[in-house]
């Protein structure tokens, strides 16, 4: 998409809902949110693709800066696929939990209990990589000649990853938000052009039947919200 669109208009067609209808949706979708976990145990059981496939419309419908929507989604299944970013992965890691690390961050991960194997890479049935993508390209087929910068492209992935992670929840699915770092190696594997960098490897299917999480909560509302002004 190149930046020269033109500016035009069409009807919003906004449902306005009842104030019991609003309320019933916010707590029940909180409801739901509250039992999302991270998990990093995965059962190699199958997952229909068009769940992940709808997951993936879904995030796109995120807000982006300019609307760009500065994001490519690839789907991983391919066993073989998987065992090369297992094995690059875990190289990496390997080297951060013993070498690159320090303590400071290692003392912050200690209550995860996590190390440097990353057996989920391979049993879980998708791993959906995330690319940011931070200008565009000189593309024939829209006319743009020059490569052009995208706006907020950290914010606009953000958001369209929180939304994959939400849909994925909501599907019944487990996921996990894997940062190896570095990450290049995922564009070597998965032969991505220039212009697209990984963002974040989210594995998905369902947990292990044996599946653990770590004993952790989230922050009262009272640490996190401020109100500045009256309730209206
Ligand atoms: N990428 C490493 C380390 C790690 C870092 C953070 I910050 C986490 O929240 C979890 C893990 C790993 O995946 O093990």
């Amino acid at each position: 998409m190149s930046e020269s669109a033109i500016f035009k208009t069409q009807s919003l067609r906004f449902r306005r809902i009842s104030p019991e209808e609003q309320a019933s949706a916010v707590d029940k979708f909180f409801e739901s949110m509250q039992s999302r976990r991270t998990v990093r145990n995965f059962s190699s059981d199958p997952v229909p693709f068009h769940l992940i496939e709808t997951a993936i419309r879904a995030a796109a419908t995120a807000p982006s800066g300019a609307n760009q929507q500065p994001w490519k989604f690839v789907v991983v299944s391919d066993p073989d696929v998987k065992r090369k970013i297992r094995v690059a992965a875990e190289d990496e890691e390997s080297e951060f939990y013993s070498h690159r690390a320090p303590q400071e961050w290692l003392d912050a991960l200690a209550l995860l209990g996590t190390d440097w194997k990353k057996p989920f890479l391979e049993d879980a049935p998708y791993l959906i990589i995330v690319f940011r993508i931070d200008y565009g390209l000189p593309d024939k087929a829209d006319g743009s000649e020059r490569k052009w910068k995208h706006y907020y492209v950290t914010e606009s992935v953000g958001i369209a990853v929180g939304i994959l992670l939400t849909a994925l929840h909501l599907a019944g699915l487990a996921s996990l938000t894997h940062t190896p770092s570095p990450m290049s190696f995922l564009s070597e594997i998965l032969n991505r052009p220039k212009n697209e960098r990984p963002f974040v490897l989210i594995p998905v299917g369902f947990p292990a039947a044996d599946a653990e999480v770590p004993e952790i909560g989230k922050r009262p509302l009272r640490e996190i919200l401020e109100l500045v002004g009256e309730k209206v």
